[in-house]
């Protein structure tokens, strides 16, 4: 009975290792150092895993006075990369979404401290279905080589 119950033991652990994850994720959060009063922009990959689609319905943070959700594009007129504020963006069902330069970002507007490298800061989504999360973005000077990098 007691070697069933390690056998058993085991296994969940084996299936609750990062391999397998479930629920949504949030992968390599992270920022660039930034001056007082400056802005910074929140880089991440936000990765659904369950067959339910969701909204990202806000943000919020303590480090800056204003925090909001971007988008940057490329204005086909001028060749010039432009960002535009977002009120949501929706997550399709297994999918990954890409906070990323030139990309999604959240930005965080006129910060409360200097950020510097090694420096970890909190930022707290909001969706529509699931639970907040809380992302704690590493200050660093280039994006992380992380095993989301596609
Ligand atoms: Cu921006």
């Amino acid at each position: 009975m007691k070697r069933l119950y390690l056998i058993l033991l085991a296994s969940f652990l084996l299936f609750s290792s990062c391999n397998t994850e479930t629920g949504v994720n949030v992968h390599d959060p992270w920022i660039q150092s930034a001056a007082q009063g400056g802005n910074g922009a929140v880089y991440f990959v936000l990765h659904n895993h369950t067959d339910q689609a969701d909204e990202l319905t806000g943000v919020t943070t303590d480090v800056a006075e204003a925090i909001e959700i971007h988008q940057s594009t490329i204005d086909p007129a001028t060749d010039i990369m432009k960002m535009d504020m977002v009120s949501f963006i929706p997550i399709p069902a297994d999918s990954e979404i890409f906070f990323a330069p030139g990309k999604y970002h959240l930005m965080l507007i006129r910060l409360k401290k200097e950020l510097k490298v090694g420096d970890h800061i909190g930022v707290i989504l909001h969706f529509k279905n699931h639970e907040d999360i809380i992302v704690n973005a590493s200050v660093q000077d280039n994006a992380p080589e992380g095993d989301h990098s596609h």
